[in-house]
């Protein structure tokens, strides 16, 4: 046998070759590439926008215990830093976002009224989907937000053909297409990969690694913990990156929306991030410690950002408290638009029934 290829140092080393490829290339693109300047307005936007978005959940959970809001509910407390720094690389004017069914904060972070949001959540006819499609189905056409998937790994084939449609009528855009640690197991992001990357599609597959899907821990799923790593098999760019801080997002993004933008297609991007927060309400826990979670409330993306502007003297106490009172009465004002639209009337039902009266039916002959 050929000594190259006995034994596991072999892939050892066709990894660190490849991952050295793909430094290379990142240091190429950062070359040439320049990433929006994080400045002071960017930090308190940072802070602004986590913090709304946490709070609007924190206040989501509190509904449904009332059971103001039913059915299922997950929640991205601990996750918002990966939203924060792909909206700071992403062209709000034409990219696009799909994602699963943890898909509250994401419409409100490209635009989405956050008063529609919650009134979708309460089932209201104001409502993003006049109050049909509830917690896992957010949804906007208009601010390029494509759901809100609650079948696990669904949304990315359907990123993929986002990233088509972009590709095939010029729009310039790119897809963010979000999934989770559970979704990378499925084979159709396989499916999804090697499509993209035959067809060099302007996409950027985001898994969210937030270190379990309901109970079950990346370690009981797959012998190798990298996620990443499966964009290797594909040669497709691909890394990990802190999906704790927003800065570290933002830059890994930046490059990513770059190269599909420039033709070179899709980037595969694991973001080790973290959630607060059980699987959905009905989740005990019982997989975990509290401490580990403790552990990572050490390194918080909202604390984080807080950190750097007292640090920057970006702003002062009094400032803080001005955006943090902002945030409060903001939804609280959701809330009370929620609580006082109307369900939607019974016709509604049919309105969104597809029916063909000219169907060409063709009898199946015995
Ligand atoms: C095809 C399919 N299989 C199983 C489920 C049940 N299910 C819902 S969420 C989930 C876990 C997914 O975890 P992950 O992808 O890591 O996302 P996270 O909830 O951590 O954001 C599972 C197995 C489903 N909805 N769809
Ligand atoms: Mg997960």
């Amino acid at each position: 046998m050929h000594p190259d290829l006995s034994g596991a140092n072999l892939w050892e080393e066709t990894i660190l070759r490849y991952r050295q490829q793909l430094i290379t290339q990142t240091t190429l693109a950062k070359e040439r590439i320049q990433m929006k300047e994080v400045t002071k307005e960017v930090y308190l936007k940072w802070y602004e926008d986590m913090l709304l978005w946490r709070k609007f959940e924190d206040k989501l959970a509190a509904l449904y215990i009332q059971q103001k809001v039913r059915g299922f509910l997950h929640l991205y407390n601990g996750q918002e830093a990966v939203l924060a720094g792909a909206l700071h690389a992403m062209d709000l004017t034409k990219d696009k976002m799909i994602t699963a069914y943890r898909n509250h904060v994401q419409p409100i972070g490209m635009g989405v009224d956050p008063r529609r949001v919650m009134a979708e959540l309460l089932g209201k006819a104001t409502g993003t989907s006049k109050g049909m499609g509830g917690s896992m189905h957010i949804f906007s056409k208009e601010h390029r937000f494509y759901g809100g998937h609650g079948i696990v790994g669904g949304q990315i084939p359907v990123g993929a053909g986002l990233a088509f449609a972009d590709k095939y009528f010029e729009t310039g855009g790119v897809t963010m297409t979000y999934f989770g640690d559970g979704a990378a197991r499925q084979g159709s992001l396989h499916e999804a990969f090697n499509m993209a990357m035959l067809w060099k599609l302007p996409v950027v597959f985001i898994v969210e690694n937030n270190g379990y899907a309901m109970g079950t821990s990346v370690e009981r799923t797959a012998n190798h913990t990298d996620i990443w790593k499966l964009g290797l098999g594909y040669e497709m760019p691909c890394g990990p990156v802190d999906g704790m801080n927003p800065v570290k997002v933002a830059e890994a993004m930046t490059e990513a929306i770059d190269r599909a933008r420039r033709g070179d297609g899709p980037t595969f991007l694991e973001m080790k991030t973290y959630r607060y927060r059980g699987h959905s309400m009905s989740d005990a826990q019982l997989y975990r410690s509290k401490e580990e979670v403790e552990e990572y409330k050490k390194i918080d993306p909202i604390t984080q950002v807080l950190d750097v502007i007292m640090d920057q003297k970006y702003a002062t106490e009094q400032e803080i408290e001005a955006i943090d009172q902002r945030v409060k009465d903001l939804v609280e004002e959701c809330v009370k638009f929620a609580e006082e639209s109307p369900y939607p009337e019974l016709q509604q039902l049919y309105d969104v029934v597809y029916a063909q009266e000219d169907y060409p039916f063709t009898p199946h002959k015995l």
